[in-house]
């Protein structure tokens, strides 16, 4: 029989399910080949009709199957298919390796605090603007002070009393905040930006300080100066460092003293601990009677001492990086080569850097 045939070679060879619909309809549908056939049946006599009869209803069964056996080989083959392409390596990483870096200055913060951390202080932080009382009056710096000047302030308009805000020129606001807010012992840090109207090599507009206040009933030089010790060696990742603590005068501190820490050049690369030069890292001193009682307490009972240091300039000093205005131009790759490993936290047992 030609029809089947023909009608089976046509199955094999569909390669998709829509051919398959297509041979179906034009077969066993109602318009189909085979259903053109049965229509015939009716003319034809009772003897003859039982014999096509039969043999169409054969042709039908067996096309029917045959479609069914294929659409199954086809679905198979899809289903194999999808299964390649889709399939997925488990042992692939989850997520990418981090692409940014962590600025210097931020590995700095995080190093500092670690170490001051380790040795009891607690971390406070403040306002950026902030009013003429916390900025200067309270650190001893009044109305016509020289400092004022030098501090090269960033004024706000003036407020309809005549008072004007400032952007913080120092952290030192933090530390009165804190002698008002709480009770002593007081032992903290205030990390943060500050801004002097200022900029060349050296000075950007925006800096990083850091400084430290210890303010109790008998904390004295002996102790600050082993605070700075300790916190030289820890952030210098050395075991000795020596230091000299110079006078000098701050409004905000009776006696002053900067410090400064033994260092050596060689081949351009400083080095820290020993040598035949000095670097000044920090001020320190003790915390004027004026500013203790500015901050709510007796400067009878109460004594301590304070300190401050650019962290943006011992970031320099520690990673060796040349240029200050480098540090705030946001570009990558500066980023790429000064920046540190996204996800490694310094730590003092790990040895912070
Ligand atoms: C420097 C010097 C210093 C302070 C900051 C301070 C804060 C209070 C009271 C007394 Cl609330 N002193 N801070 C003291 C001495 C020096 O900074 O050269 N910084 C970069």
């Amino acid at each position: 029989m030609t029809l089947e045939k023909d009608i089976l070679q046509q199955v094999a060879a569909a390669s998709e399910e829509a051919a398959l619909e297509a041979i179906r309809v034009a077969t066993l549908g109602k318009k189909g080949s085979i259903s053109e056939q049965m229509k015939l049946l009716g003319a034809m006599s009772p003897d003859e009709r039982k014999v096509a009869g039969a043999a169409l209803n054969v042709l039908k069964d067996k096309v029917a199957d045959a479609i069914a056996a294929r659409k199954g080989v086809l679905q198979e083959a899809q289903l194999e298919q999808r299964l390649a392409s889709e399939k997925i390596d488990v042992t692939l990483p989850a997520r990418a390796e981090p692409r940014g870096t962590v600025h210097p200055v931020s590995q700095v913060w995080e190093e500092v605090v670690q170490i001051f951390g380790d040795l009891g202080f607690a971390v406070a932080e403040g306002p950026h603007i902030e009013d003429d009382f916390h900025n200067f009056t309270a650190l001893n710096i009044p109305q016509e002070h020289p400092a004022r000047q030098e501090h090269d302030t960033f004024y706000f308009n003036e407020k309809p009393d005549g008072s004007r805000m400032v952007l913080r020129t120092h952290t030192s606001p933090v530390q009165i905040r804190t002698m008002l807010s709480s009770k002593p012992p007081i032992r903290i840090i205030a990390p943060g930006r500050t801004f002097r109207c200022d900029s060349d090599m050296t000075h950007t507009p925006m800096f990083n300080q850091i400084e430290g206040l210890v303010i109790d009933e008998t904390s004295h030089m002996g102790h600050l100066k082993w605070i700075l010790a300790e916190f030289c060696k820890s952030f210098f990742e050395v075991d000795d460092v020596k230091m000299r603590f110079r006078s000098s005068h701050f409004p905000f501190t009776e006696p002053s003293m900067e410090v400064d820490i033994n260092c050596s050049w060689e081949g351009g690369q400083v080095k820290i601990g020993q040598g035949s030069s000095w670097l000044e890292i920090l001020g320190s001193g003790m915390v004027h009677p004026n500013v203790i009682k500015a901050g709510g307490l007796d400067p009878a009972k109460y004594q301590g001492f304070a300190w401050g240091l650019g962290l943006d300039r011992i970031a320099m000093l520690k990673y060796g990086i040349p240029d200050l205005r480098a540090f705030f131009e946001a570009d990558l790759r500066w980023l790429r080569h000064y920046g540190f490993k996204a996800l490694s936290v310094p730590t003092l047992p790990g040895g912070l850097s």
